[in-house]
């Protein structure tokens, strides 16, 4: 990589930490905001200006959802037994669900018959419009974590940890939603499942950046991401991209019946039987699908990096510039329509494309979890320009000093791969005052601003 670009980008981290870090040193804005606790009583939950104390809060998500009012923000602290349904009060729209600074904030809701689910967006047929939930642990629902539908328009679903449910995230209406940063493991049904059975539904879902993985078989599924529409309606215009897609006990991704126009490019795939699947055996087709930029690390046993399950699913495929890494022991490149193809050269003559993939090993920096690459990874520059991927799993800038990574991470850019820039802005701070802000504050920039 060039040198001078990377003094570039050490300035421009360091100019940004210096001038975030300024803004922290500031004395601490306050926002009008419900403030929850668990270690709180006051009822109903009151609108205070400054972060209270906990015997002035409320001790309830609930409460707070009857309190709410358009546009607000909701910030909690510890651990809530409690499902959380929006959708039956205009006061539910627009409103951000949110960790206080770095305190953790639980959602772990009750058994059946009490709860099913830890948040439901759409309440009814009412939905719950523009919200975001970030930064939270949602845990052990027995059906999802968070459950959109009711036409829950524009959610947002940023840096969650969300585990031990059927679904993680189910999502059976809304438009333009965003999964993006999340923690998402040990689901008994899927990581993210979507069925869609209504127009316009899913048009815009974008899924970036996220960790799904261990995705068991309890629940007869066991996929990463299963989208699937009807005859009727379509599941299209998804993006599945810089994601991290492992250990599921079926398939990565699976677009299983009457998809179209969907993306699943720069994601960097281990140890599932399947990295993507299209289609089903009744012949549902999965139609104009674009596969560009993966790594599919293709387990030891019987697994496949592309899974064509059907002739209705070969329309339109446009499949490319991928690493098919066969582990060995069975593992196959793919399946097209009725039968293994065990290597890159059997699957490019069955599918006529992936002409400019390959079949390194990607050096993943510790597989099958951290699917970083390694310095030196052959799979660096090795991928394609995909329009509107600017930035990877880390939100390290795509390209870096050459072209896109294959993978969702960009070598280059630094974080797992490597981190020369971080490197130098350490060496530059050794030389000034609030050292362990402003380092601290590098390491924020990677990710994204947290509150
Ligand atoms: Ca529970
Ligand atoms: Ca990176
Ligand atoms: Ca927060």
């Amino acid at each position: 990589m060039r040198a001078d670009l990377k003094i570039k980008k050490s300035l421009q981290i360091l100019i940004s930490a210096m001038v975030l870090g300024g803004f922290l040193l500031m004395p601490q804005a306050s926002w009008a905001a419900l403030w929850v606790s668990d270690q709180g009583g006051a009822n109903p939950c009151i609108r205070q200006a400054l972060p209270p104390t906990p015997a002035t809060t409320c001790n309830s998500l609930v409460t707070a959802a009857s309190s709410s009012t358009s546009g607000e923000n909701i910030y909690c602290e510890g651990t809530f037994n409690e499902q959380i349904t929006l959708g039956s009060s205009a006061g539910h729209d627009n409103t951000t669900w949110d960790n206080w600074s770095g305190n953790s904030c639980t959602v772990d809701p009750p058994n059946p018959p009490t709860a099913f689910y830890g948040f439901v967006l759409g309440d009814a047929g009412n939905p719950a419009l523009n919200v975001t939930i970030r930064d939270l642990t949602i845990t052990t629902a027995i059906f999802d974590g968070i459950m959109i539908g009711s036409n829950s328009h524009n959610a947002t679903i940023l840096n969650n940890t969300i585990s031990s449910s059927g679904n993680g995230i189910n999502i059976s209406s809304g438009t333009d939603i965003v999964i993006s940063q999340n923690n998402i493991f040990s689901h008994q049904v899927a990581g993210i499942n979507g069925s869609r059975a209504t127009p316009d539904s899913f048009s815009g879902l974008s899924i970036t950046r996220n960790a799904i993985h261990n995705i068991t078989n309890g629940g007869g599924a066991g996929d990463g991401i299963a989208l699937g529409g009807t005859v009727s309606f379509s599941v299209s215009n998804v993006t599945i991209a810089n994601n991290f897609i492992y250990s599921n006990d079926l398939n990565g991704v699976t677009f299983t019946a009457y998809d179209d126009s969907n993306s699943v490019v720069n994601n960097s795939f281990a140890d599932n039987d399947v990295g993507v699947n299209l289609g089903d055996s009744k012949g549902s087709p999965a139609t104009n699908t674009v596969i560009r930029d993966n790594i599919f690390s293709i387990p030891s046993r019987a697994a496949y990096g592309i899974y064509v399950y059907n002739a209705a699913s070969t329309s339109g495929l446009a499949s490319n510039y991928n690493d098919f890494y066969l582990e060995g022991g069975g593992s196959n490149a793919g399946y097209w329509v009725s039968g293994a193809q065990q290597t890159l050269a059997n699957w490019q003559t069955a599918s006529s494309g992936d002409a400019n993939s390959t079949d390194v090993n990607p050096q993943f920096v510790s597989a099958p979890s951290n699917l970083h690459i390694q310095a030196g990874s052959p799979v660096n520059d090795l991928g394609t320009t995909i329009v509107g991927i600017n930035d990877d799993y880390d939100g390290d800038p795509r390209p870096w000093g050459g072209a896109w990574s294959m993978g969702a991470d960009q070598l280059d850019g630094g974080g797992g791969g490597g981190v020369p820039e971080f490197t130098i802005l350490t060496m530059m701070l050794a030389l000034g005052a609030g050292i362990g802000l402003i380092l601290l504050i590098g390491r924020l920039n990677k990710k994204h601003n947290t509150i």
